[in-house]
């Protein structure tokens, strides 16, 4: 399994923490990114699932979902804790700030109702918001040691929220900003975003 190649949209969206890890972990990948015409009329049908982001291997195998692949990456770079109460930690945090995505993709799409996506996200944040409060370091690492995948997630997150919806304030949420700022201060990040 060397040098796999990840396929995902010209986008942060689910594929940003992987790319992170990778990158932070000094992992060689490809990161192979599409347009949307591209997508409908090349990769969707290669992709596995018919969905993106996926990983594939040089041996043919691949692996798809963007959990399934943060989280090979992250191990790579030494980024998941292997003591389960720590990852159980994490993944609270993973999936508390996962449910904000229905509303904050339907925003993004201009599906539905605008004010009402944006009211679900918002109560969603603040959710996620109060639990990564409660065991953050006070340097902002969200299982309170030390940098993890989960941080890198909702760094992408908050970028997302931050750089492409209008009127909301993130600095609102203050624990999420706190991880925001501890990944966003890392050198290796500083670097990774001055050299795109
Ligand atoms: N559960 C999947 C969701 C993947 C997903 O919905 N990807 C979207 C982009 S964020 C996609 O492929 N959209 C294009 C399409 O459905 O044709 C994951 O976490 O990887």
């Amino acid at each position: 399994m060397s040098s796999p190649t990840l396929y995902y949209f010209d986008l942060i969206g689910l594929a940003e923490p992987t790319r992170l890890a990778f990158h932070l972990g000094g992992v060689p990948f490809t990161d192979f990114r599409f347009q949307r015409e591209q997508w409908n009329e090349e990769y969707k049908a290669k992709s596995p699932t018919g969905k993106a982001p996926w990983l594939q291997f040089e041996d043919g195998s691949y692996l798809t979902e963007s959990r399934a692949i943060l989280l090979y990456a992250a191990s790579k770079a030494g980024l998941v804790p292997t003591d389960f109460t720590e990852l159980a930690v994490c993944e609270q945090a993973y999936s508390i700030v996962q449910d904000s995505l229905p509303p904050l993709s339907d925003i993004l799409h201009s599906h539905g109702d605008r004010e009402t996506a944006l009211k679900n996200a918002l109560e969603r944040l603040a959710a996620a918001d109060k639990v990564v409060a409660s065991r953050q370091s006070k340097e902002g690492w969200i299982n309170g040691k030390g940098m993890t995948y989960v941080d890198l997630a909702v760094f992408a997150f908050v970028k997302t929220f931050t750089d492409r919806i209008e009127g909301v304030d993130m600095t609102k949420y203050e624990s999420l900003q706190k991880t925001y700022n501890a990944v966003n201060a890392e050198p290796r990040i500083q670097e990774y975003y001055n050299k795109e």
